[in-house]
């Protein structure tokens, strides 16, 4: 039997796995040892990924919708051509601008690219991804926080921490790996802040309780007092930050008297919180969707940020305010997309970068994109008006994803063309489309990921593709040479031709990436890969496998300091009222079910989760509300949707509040379309709802 190593696509751990191959058949899967993610551990989604050669029927042809509304198969070519005419036509219609694409953190950094190079410079196209639901809060609190997008740590330093502090995050169920990192780690104390006990919460050592979307005040709070006990690290604030004294104004407000009322957290657990952050000597504070996902979002993470830089815990071992990727490839997405910055990192106006990209590509500047896309949200607002005509969308399912997921039907019906790209042709998605595109799932491709700690691994095809089976990469490419690129594609032939391309863009910047090779992410010339994380410049040897950032205390703006950023509290748009009584939270349920139950399907052992929507509702309020454990209930949210879940009872919410996963349609039919000032990322984790019986 052959042994290939190759990554895991689902989540932003990027774990390692071995496949044991015979006859072009998987017949074992076991996690990598010597993979410094996960050492010969990972979770159950990596061990099924051989279903995919099971689960996926593969399609060897398109299928375009006929008059008749039917889905018909057509060949390769035809699929390019009607792809090529349509989008064209409508763009000589109503304008380049009324084409569109949503993508994904889940397609290899070379795919994310390539489709970057067709999409956003030669058509033109407003691109953006499901990133927008997920990490835009990070990248833009790290922009203006570090002056990159770079998040400092290595999933090692959870091992190196006498405090770990997770704030609205579940690693039990959405990291498992990362987790198990957590709980080898004997010694530190473990924190999490999250309105719901989660099975985190239940893990910890304190549970944070906070009222939902308070995070902004307790952590101003949680400022002020280290800062007024003197519990601060003033020779790193001196040296790497600016703007201290202004920020310690700002705080100055939040003292502990009002923090109760605002947070639920009494003013006694605030100052013990402090006193633990004090006493810590390697803190790391470590989030996820639960601050991602709100109205306030980016200045809720940049709290996270300042409370790190005032202790001076930032690029030391067992340190960081460290943000948790979601998907396999998010970084990936960040760095080398095309959509809201060039290759490599930069804005589209920037003229040295610009010039330093065109060369790299060896392209004209002037094919290149030159201002960044509109974000999700609005694309979707703009199809609604009529403005956006055609879409693409590829490896994502909005028609459930998307906050107030009606609005994305309302879109798609507006629209002249949707495509769906995807490796499955029954998403709720892909039942609306046009044209379907059907692709290889990733145990057939090549490229590279880079997860959450910045590490490049590579997925390697693991079985053969079949007569008449494309990746994400040949549909691209094909789609660019139906649309008359030519000498465009010329560097972009192969996923290797890409990296390569990538490469020399990424020179010069903090994610340089000049040193890597195919190779070495192949392990050709070791016993197996360990992955790199970036930055590896041509040229550097490594010494670690675990590198952070920061660590000489110089940040990437250009005084080299770390700024504060902090901002009043903004008005709750998503407050209860007499009329919407009840907070509805939303999230992950179990390990094994993936955001829109596609690919749980592949996941084989899973068989515990309940296959109707329901949500989590404490006894109290049920008894209050007259409902028995299973009823189906109707639920209406403050956007004005109604929608029917079963509830399970449960202690670990709070009487005033539901949970629902969101991994069934109806959960995004409640959720707001309300967004983050600044990232345009959704507040998917808070919405007033009432709930009534049926
Ligand atoms: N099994 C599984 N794993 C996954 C995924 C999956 O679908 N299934 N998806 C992957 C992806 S793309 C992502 S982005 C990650 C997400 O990983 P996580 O962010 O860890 O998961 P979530 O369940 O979305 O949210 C985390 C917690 O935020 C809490 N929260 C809600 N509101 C607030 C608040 O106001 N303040 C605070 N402090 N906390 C709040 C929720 O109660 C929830 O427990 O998971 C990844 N891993
Ligand atoms: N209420 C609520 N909603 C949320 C969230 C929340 O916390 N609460 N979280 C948000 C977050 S963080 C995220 S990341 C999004 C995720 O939302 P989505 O991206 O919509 O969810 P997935 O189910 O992962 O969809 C991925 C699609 O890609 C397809 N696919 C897989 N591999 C390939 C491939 O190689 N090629 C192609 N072409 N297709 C492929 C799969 O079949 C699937 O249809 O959901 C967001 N929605
Ligand atoms: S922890 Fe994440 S990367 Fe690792 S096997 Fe599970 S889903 Fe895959
Ligand atoms: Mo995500």
């Amino acid at each position: 039997m052959k042994k290939i190593q190759s990554t895991c696509n689902l989540c932003a751990l990027a774990c390692n796995i071995d496949f044991y191959v015979d006859n072009g058949k998987i017949q074992k899967v076991s996690p990598t040892v010597d993979y410094p993610v996960n050492k010969g551990f990972c979770c159950i989604k990596g061990l099924n990924l051989d279903k995919q050669q099971t689960k996926i029927k593969a399609r060897k042809s398109p299928l375009l919708r006929d008059e008749n509304g039917e889905m018909r198969e057509i060949s390769w070519n035809k699929g390019f051509e009607v792809f090529a005419k349509k989008m064209t036509e409508i763009q000589a219609k109503y304008g380049k601008e009324s084409v569109a694409y949503i993508s994904t953190g889940q397609m290899t950094t070379e795919e994310m690219a390539l489709l970057g190079h067709v999409g956003r410079n030669y058509m033109g196209m407003h691109g953006d991804g499901n990133t927008r639901l997920c990490m835009a809060t990070s990248v833009v609190a790290h922009k203006q926080s570090f002056g990159f997008d770079a998040p400092p740590y290595t999933l090692n330093d959870a091992e190196l921490s006498d405090t770990i502090i997770l704030i609205g995050a579940n690693p039990v169920i959405a990291h498992p790996v990362f987790w198990g990192r957590i709980r080898k780690n004997k010694d530190a104390k473990i924190i999490t802040v999250d309105p719901r006990k989660s099975e985190t919460a239940i893990n910890s050592h304190m549970w944070v309780d906070i009222k939902p979307k308070s995070d902004l005040v307790l952590l101003y709070t949680l400022a002020n007092v280290l800062i007024q006990n003197g519990w601060i690290d003033k020779k790193y604030i001196d040296e790497h930050t600016e703007g201290y004294e202004d920020f310690k104004n700002h705080v100055s407000k939040f003292t502990l008297d009002n923090v109760e009322e605002e947070t639920g957290i009494s003013k006694e657990r605030v100052l013990e919180l402090a006193e633990i952050i004090h006493n810590g000597k390697r803190v790391s504070f470590w989030w996820t969707m639960g601050v991602n996902q709100g109205y306030q979002a980016v200045r809720t993470a940049q709290s996270i940020i300042n409370l790190a830089l005032i202790t001076g815990n930032i690029g030391r071992p067992g340190t960081g305010a460290n943000s948790l990727t979601g998907q396999c490839n998010a970084m990936g997405s960040r760095a080398f997309s095309n959509t809201a910055g060039l290759y490599g990192g930069g804005d589209f106006d920037n003229p040295i970068r610009r010039k330093a990209v065109a060369e790299a590509l060896e392209v004209d500047e002037s094919v290149l994109a030159t201002k960044p896309t509109l974000p999700y949200n609005v694309i979707i607002e703009k199809a609604i008006a009529g403005e956006i005509k055609g879409l693409w969308v590829i490896c994502t399912n909005p028609r459930h994803s998307f906050t107030n997921n009606d609005e994305f039907k309302k879109a798609v019906e507006n629209l002249d063309f949707l495509v769906v790209q995807d490796i499955y042709e029954d998403t709720h998605t892909a039942q609306l489309c046009d044209l379907y595109l059907p692709s290889v799932p990733a145990i057939k491709k090549e490229g590279v990921l880079i997860n959450t700690e910045r590490r490049l691994s590579k997925v390697n095809p693991v079985v053969p593709k079949e007569e008449g089976e494309l990746s994400d990469f040949e549909i691209f490419l094909n789609i660019g040479k139906a649309l008359g690129m030519g000498s465009l594609l010329e560097n972009w032939k192969t996923p290797r031709d890409v990296f390569e391309l990538l490469k020399k863009c990424s020179k010069g910047m903090p994610c340089d990436i000049t040193g890597v090779t195919y190779e070495m992410l192949e392990g050709k010339n070791m016993e197996g890969s360990r992955g790199v994380q970036w930055p590896f410049k041509e040229g550097q040897v490594i010494e670690e496998d675990e590198r952070r950032l920061y660590e000489d205390g110089n940040y990437y703006t250009p005084s080299k300091k770390a700024k504060f950023h902090f901002e009043d509290i903004a008005e709750n748009p998503t407050e209860t009222s007499k009329e919407f009584p009840y907070i509805l939270n939303t999230g992950r349920g179990t390990v094994g079910q993936w955001h829109t139950q596609v690919r749980s399907r592949e996941i084989e052992h899973n068989k515990i989760y309940r296959k109707e929507s329901y949500v989590l509702m404490n006894p109290d309020l049920a008894r209050e509300l007259n409902i028995n454990e299973n009823e189906r209930v109707n639920i209406t949210s403050q956007n004005g949707n109604t929608n029917e879940f079963n509830v399970v009872y449960s202690e670990n919410v709070k009487k005033d509040h539901i949970y629902a996963p969101m991994h069934y349609i109806e959960t995004n039919s409640l959720t707001p379309s309300v967004y983050d000032p600044y990232s345009k990322e959704p507040s998917f984790k808070t919405v007033a709802v009432n709930i009534f019986k049926k």
